[in-house]
Order: C-alpha cells, then structure tokens, then sequence
C-alpha cells in the first residue's frame, strides 16, 4: 500500500473512531508530507478567493472579517506565515510577504480586540518577522501595538477589552484574565526587538495586577473590572476565560527567564491543583469551583480546557497534565471529533459545536517535546485524521455545526493556518527549520524562539 493510500485507509477507518493503530503501523514522514500537502491545498484555494481577507469560509468560498467588523486585515494570511515557513512553502510565504508590504495598514477608523488582535496579528507578524529577518513585519507589528496599548492606561493597569485603532477610544472594563494576561510573550518580543520596554511593562504590570487581586485560596475569578480591580463574579476555572493567563505566567519565565512570573505560575498552579483537581471515573478533570470558598460549580468543561495538560506538563505537573489529556483524549475517541462543551459526571456534550479547536493538538504537542512517546503523537494522529475525515469541505477545513451527527459549518478560524497544522507537522515531520530542544510557541501557535533559519 502506498504511504498516501494507508493515510486514506486510516482516515476511513475512523468512521468508528479509536485508538486502534499501534506506533509500528504509523509512517510519521508520511503523515507529515500529508499535512504539508493539505496546509498548500487549502493555502491555494485562500489565495485564489479570499486573498488578503480575515476568516476564509471553505464551504462557500468567502471570507469573513475578523477582528474589525467591516474591514479585513489579512488575518489568515498572518496567521499562516510561520507554519508556510517551517514548512518550507516559501514561495507561499513570499506571497504572503508581498502582500504585507504592499497592503497591510492599521490605520483604521474601527474598533478591535486587544487580547485577540495580539495574540494573532501582533504574534503573527513577530514570528514572520523572526522567520525570514524582513523589517516590514516588525514595523508592522509595532505600529500595530502602539495602537492596542491606549487600553493599558487604567488605573489598575488592566486593559480595557477594546480600542479604536485610529482614535485610541477604548470601550468594556468588564475584562477577564485571559483578556488581562496574555500580553507578555508577543509584547516582550517586541521589547526585545526594538528596545522599546513600554511593551513588556505594560504587558507585567496587567498580568500582575491580577495575580495580586486571588483570593487567599490563591484563586482567581474569571471576570473584572479593569478600572476599579473588583471582581464582578465567583467563577474559579482552567478554561475560558482564564485559560491563557495561566500559559502567560509560564510563558514569561519560559520565554525571558522572568522568576517573578514563575513565582505567579507556581502559585496559581498549587491553588488549582489544590482545590479545582477532581477524579471521576477514574480520569482527572479540573471542576469549576467558588474561588474564595473552593465549592464546585460545575462539572462542565470547556474544550478550550483541553489545553491545559500541556502546561501542566511544562510546568512540572507531569503526572497531572498526562492523566488530564488522556481524559481528553478518551472524549475524542468517543466522539471523533471533541464537543465544545463536555459534562464529565453525565459523559455528554453539552455543546454539540466545534470550531475547528487545536486545543487536544497542543497539549499533545507540548506533552511530546517533554518526552517524545508516541502515546501524543497517536492522540495528534487522531486528532489529524478525525480532522481530515470530517472537517475537510470544499475548499479547506471548516468548523462543525454538530460533532455528534459530523454536520459541518462554514468558516475557517485564522488560529487553525497558525495552531494545528503546525503542531501536526513539526510531531510527524522532522523540520530542520525547528529547534526541538530550545523554542517557545506562544498560546496561539506562533514561534517566537526556535526557528532555524540556516538550513
Ligand atoms: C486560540 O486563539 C488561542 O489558543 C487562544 O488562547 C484560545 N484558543 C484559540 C483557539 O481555540
């Protein structure tokens, strides 16, 4: 059988999805060449309908924008360029560089969102920018960030959640710590690059400014007012929209060495594994509880969570981040493809969407660069293939309305060119252009440190 027949024959095979393939029968170079030649399909067919747009819709052939309402900012494309690269798609990344140069302009009379407008477009220009060296990409990325820190300018030195990219208005204090903290690695870059630090102090001082407002659990609630520091509910969770405040406080040290950020992470980290770390059924999962009394809330779980036993992982928790992952993973052999909402006390989806989420990809990915089993390759393999067989729609890969019945969507999210494509393809293939040994990849896919640009 040749290498593409056996990927076809597999994917067929998860129409009753499961992990039933040993490590011997996987040809991980094969699969690797697979998602490269998917990342060139779908890449080919945005560049011939929605050129230049945010969203790409892959059933209909449009685009959507995002994040501005009314005007695209090339989104996808970003978003795209980094994965093009390791993926030695150079010819598609000069494209995408050309139309940088040519077209990209903030200077918009239109309000965006400071957390999703850094961690995409800023991220995305600072990795191209690492990539390939070209100064345009971090004037870009520059430009665009002196627009975003006008929100930084609160009393607490929380952001605001949105801001005029022309007139610098900000609107909506009522924040949560994702939207608070997840600054420090694409604004510290930037710091770094320019010598400019008003970027990573602004980025710290809003990321500790939280972490000072947790409860004497060592909890944190999941929304606040910036102006004023109080917290406007009760909800301690792993999940949105706290998830990536806890991947900032590790990333600080990961990326710059920053103890203090280290201190933050360690004691977030024992206060959720303290009070939120519950057992059912045997499997590990992380229960939304009171943050200053720690009484459960919730045995729901946000697909977005999924992420976490890659963190936990890279922080030290090993045990605790594999055991939450196989958790997940077990839910994605029962369903192919994960729910985005998932009750673990009654095992059923409590949301029946996806939206084409890398989440179980990522901490596969993360669980993998600490010790190479193939036990998160094979989960990364799954995840592919269920992908493959369900998500592909005419023109690339698309959400799905109903993961139960497989009915798909009609839109493409721009993390999807930046997050799992490239997760899939640097746990298959072996890239020259990536340091397994020393790299950091931000919360949304981009690599700010490791990519090789000798070979
Ligand atoms: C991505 O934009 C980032 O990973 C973010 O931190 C939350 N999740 C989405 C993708 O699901």
């Amino acid at each position: 059988m040749s290498r593409r027949a056996f990927i076809g024959a597999t994917a067929l095979a998860l129409g009753a999805p499961a992990l039933a393939l040993d490590v011997g029968e996987t040809d991980w170079a094969a699969l690797g060449e697979d998602v490269k030649a998917e990342m060139r399909w779908a890449w080919g067919n945005y560049r011939a309908r929605a050129w230049g747009k945010d969203d790409f819709l892959p059933v209909s052939g449009g685009a959507r924008a995002f994040p501005l309402r009314d005007r695209h900012l090339g989104l996808s494309l970003i978003e795209a360029m980094d994965t093009l690269w390791l993926m030695a798609l150079d010819e598609e990344f000069a494209d995408a560089l050309g139309w940088v140069r040519a077209n990209l302009d903030f200077d918009v009379d239109g309000e965006l969102s400071v957390f999703e407008t850094s961690i995409r477009l800023v991220g995305g220009l600072l990795s191209a920018h690492l990539a390939c060296g070209d100064p345009v990409l971090l004037d870009r990325a520059r430009d665009l960030t002196d627009r975003l820190l006008p929100a930084f300018d609160t009393p607490t030195g929380i952001p605001y959640r949105y801001v005029n990219l022309r007139t610098g208005a900000v609107r909506d204090p009522a924040t949560n710590p994702a939207e608070t903290g997840t600054y420090i690695a694409e604004y510290g870059t930037l710091s770094r690059l320019t010598g400019d630090e008003r970027y990573l102090n602004a980025a710290k001082r809003a990321l500790v400014a939280m972490f000072e407002l947790r409860s004497p659990l060592g909890l944190l609630a999941d929304r606040i007012d910036a102006r004023t520091g109080q917290w406007l509910s009760r909800r301690a969770t792993v999940g949105p929209p706290s998830d990536s405040f806890y991947e900032y406080c590790w990333d600080g040290w990961q990326l710059f060495g920053d103890a203090g950020c280290k201190a933050m992470y360690d004691t977030l980290t024992t206060a959720i594994l303290d009070h939120q770390a519950v057992r059912h059924e045997g499997a590990r999962w992380f229960a939304d509880v009171d943050f200053e009394t720690g009484a459960p809330l919730s045995t729901e779980q946000d697909e977005l969570a999924s992420f976490y036993g890659g963190l936990l992982a890279q922080g030290g928790a090993v045990a605790e981040g594999a055991a939450y992952t196989r958790a997940w993973a077990a839910v994605q052999t029962r369903f192919g493809i994960l729910p985005e909402g998932y009750d673990y006390a009654t095992g059923e989806p409590t949301i029946r969407t996806n939206a084409l989420r890398p989440e179980l990809a990522d901490a596969a990915f993360n669980l993998w660069l600490l010790d190479r089993s193939d036990e998160w390759r094979l989960i990364a393999r799954d995840h592919y293939l269920a992908m493959k067989r369900w998500n592909r729609a005419r023109y690339g890969y698309t959400d799905m309305a109903d993961v139960v019945t497989k009915r798909q969507a009609d839109h493409c999210p721009g993390y999807w060119w930046s997050e799992q494509m490239k997760y899939y393809y640097l746990m298959f293939a072996d890239c020259p252009r990536f340091d397994y040994r020393d790299n950091y990849l931000s919360t949304e896919g981009n690599v700010l440190k490791g990519l090789r640009t000798s070979p």
